[in-house]
């Protein structure tokens, strides 16, 4: 919206300077315009306006970090970036993204099937990969990256996850897509070493 606003702004302006008049004046007399001096005042005004609205339009057009792919969807505008080789826990994976300026995967219905079909393509020494949500037992409740509820029925969790599993009793807390469940959630121990998606919304 910032952007068509100025782009707006410019194109009132060299329209303004070609008619040499603004808003509101267009009514007025016009003076007669010498004809060989017309064309090439309002071809340099174009080629001006052009011009600004190249160079803005790069400048002002949001890029992803390099390593990253952009996707526009029912979500919106994001970028993503899997890692595959340098397998991590939860909260290490959390904190590479934070340091790219992203955070970890947030599931959503809107972009969960486009992560689903990528993951077995993108494995590599890790095959699961952490996504940004979690619990902090006790509690039973897993929230989303932003503190947003991931309900237990939220219809990307394999088969009878979360489960909350763990030798020492429901100690799984940490949400990942997981290979052997075809890249559906479960729920897994915080300090398993896996794979991550990173996310940010442009
Ligand atoms: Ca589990």
């Amino acid at each position: 919206m910032k952007i068509l606003t100025l782009l707006g702004f410019l194109v009132l302006l060299t329209i303004s300077q070609m008619t040499n008049c603004f808003p509101g004046q267009f009514n007025a007399v016009p003076t007669p315009i010498p004809r060989n001096h017309l064309k090439p005042v309002a071809g340099s005004n174009f080629g001006l306006l052009a011009l600004i609205i190249i160079i803005f339009s790069i400048l002002l057009t949001p890029r992803c970090p390099w390593g990253y792919t952009l996707i526009s969807n029912k979500c919106g505008r994001f970028c993503y970036r899997f890692e595959a080789q340098n397998c991590k826990s939860w909260a290490e994976a959390s904190a590479a993204c934070k340091g790219e300026g992203a955070k970890l995967m947030k599931p959503e219905t809107c972009s969960y099937p486009l992560f689903q079909s990528l993951a077995p393509k993108k494995a590599g020494q890790c095959t699961d990969f952490w996504i940004g949500a979690l619990r902090t037992p006790p509690s039973v409740t897993y929230v989303k990256v932003g503190g947003a509820p991931l309900p237990s029925n939220f219809k990307f969790w394999a088969r009878g996850q979360p489960d909350r599993a763990g030798s020492l009793g429901g100690l799984q807390a940490c949400v990942q897509m997981a290979d052997e469940l075809e890249y559906l959630m479960n729920d897994d121990g915080c300090n398993e070493m896996a794979g991550y998606i990173c996310q940010i919304y442009i």
